[in-house]
């Protein structure tokens, strides 16, 4: 028995000596002379040459198959080495015919097919750089925040209120009393800051959006963290930065080829990230300065005043109205009209929300009263805060616009394993 030779280090064999390949049937090309098997693994391609006297049947592209064969020299050869003289065996059945060619450089599909037949596209090298681009963001953001003290808590996603806004939460049936999917880690992890001082969660996140962007899912990939003892919102900011960094360096590390094979540059994280008011920031575009949020124009606005005034990929939107803000949000000292909550854009998409929380009982029980809401309804959540909570803050990173932006992709869709939403439940 011969161990296993992956694509990728199939250039580094001897010539001469036996190598077994295992992978898909990337390509299958039939000329005259002979018969040209392409193999695809996890790590790249390597072709193998099937000639008649071979006596051997290559099955169609997306058969999984074992190939054992002569590592030879070939000037011809991805990476100078290809195999020949194979036995070549199928692991599964004859595979259907994909929906798209796979072996193309460039997949040629529409979103829905690319959408509906999720579980075959998703195989094409470059479908699949976007998802790789992905996991090395998240090694980066884990690594960094590892190293910086955090702990990786879960929070359940079943959940009795709603966190951020009482109107996208999807409502379920829990042993024949509503609960809610969480809209956000937000209550739990500002608890278990109480227990832990730093903490951060990757997990999803769920949101009834009820309209059709190209930027909102119904389920997603929450980057949560929050810490404690913060002198104000900027602290987080700090922490930010060094998280956005470091998802940076991370797909550095370990998806450099897949960054490659998408010709995007990575982005510029400046020392600082460029911080602007909320208030300077409706001047800067334009709109009436009692407009309570950012539209998707003004966003796009600020993201390329942000390159040209400072060079920089990211700008963080201080200050939001608190009036726009949840009830846990801290105000701004001084002028209660703002908080001390930031959105970051990125690429001229709002990346992340955060900021300074209240942190002293009495004002949650205020600042709930002044939404017309009763502080008993909070009562688990509240607990915390009556045992002695520290200043604190913290942000939720969306990963999936995070990758779009960074790959390009015109609808987040394209970068999200198994989309959600409005209409999508399967694949
Ligand atoms: P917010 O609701 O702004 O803040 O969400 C944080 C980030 O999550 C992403 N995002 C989405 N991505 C895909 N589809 C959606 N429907 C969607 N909605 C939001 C965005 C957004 O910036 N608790 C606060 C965070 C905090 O203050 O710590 C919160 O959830 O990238």
């Amino acid at each position: 028995p011969i161990d296993r030779t992956l694509a990728g280090q199939l250039p580094a064999v001897t010539p001469g000596d036996a190598v077994r390949l295992a992978g898909h049937v990337h390509r299958r090309r039939e000329l005259a002379a002979v018969t040209f098997l392409v193999l695809r693994d996890h790590t790249g391609l390597a072709q193998v040459v099937v000639k008649p006297a071979d006596g051997q049947e290559v099955p169609p592209e997306e058969t999984p198959v074992e190939v054992v064969g002569i590592a030879t020299a070939s000037s011809q050869a991805p990476g100078g080495v290809e195999v020949t003289s194979p036995v070549v065996t199928a692991l599964s059945g004859p595979a259907h015919t994909p929906p798209v060619e796979l072996w193309r450089p460039e997949i040629a599909a529409g979103l829905p097919t690319l959408l509906d037949h999720a579980p075959v596209t998703w195989r094409h090298p470059a479908v699949r750089a976007r998802w790789e681009v992905a996991a090395a963001s998240l090694r980066g953001f884990r690594a960094t925040l590892d190293s910086a003290g955090f702990t990786e808590v879960h929070s359940p996603k079943i959940v009795d209120s709603a966190t951020e806004s009482g109107a996208n939460v999807f409502e379920i049936d829990y042993f024949g009393r509503p609960a809610y999917l969480a809209q956000s880690p937000q209550f739990y992890k500002q608890q278990l800051v109480g227990v832990f001082e730093r903490v951060y969660e990757v997990g999803p996140v769920f949101r009834a959006e009820p309209h059709d962007t190209v930027r909102h899912l119904a389920e997603y990939v929450s980057l949560d963290v929050e810490l404690g003892f913060v002198r104000d919102h900027r602290d987080v900011l700090s922490v930010l930065r060094e998280v956005v960094a470091g998802m940076r360096a991370g797909i550095e590390t370990h998806a450099a080829r897949a960054v490659e094979r998408l010709g995007h540059d990575l982005p510029v994280v400046p020392e600082e990230i460029p911080v602007i008011h909320f208030a300077e920031a409706l001047e800067l575009v334009g709109a009436p300065e009692d407009e309570p949020d950012l539209a998707p124009e003004h966003e796009r606005a600020l993201g390329a005043w942000a390159r040209q005034t400072y060079g920089s990929d990211f700008l963080a939107v201080e200050g939001y109205p608190m009036r726009k803000r949840p009830f846990y949000t801290h105000p701004q000292p001084g002028d209660e009209r703002w908080s001390n909550s930031f959105d970051l854009l990125f690429r001229g998409l709002e990346l992340v929300t955060g900021g300074q929380r209240l942190h002293r009982l009495a004002d949650y029980e205020e600042a709930i009263r002044a939404r017309g809401e009763e502080p008993a309804a909070y009562a688990s959540y509240l607990q915390a805060f009556a045992h002695g909570m520290p200043p604190h803050g913290g942000f939720a990173l969306g990963l999936e616009r995070w990758v779009a932006r960074l790959v390009g992709a015109a609808n987040i869709r394209e970068v999200t394993l198994f989309p959600r939403d409005l209409h999508r439940l399967t694949p």
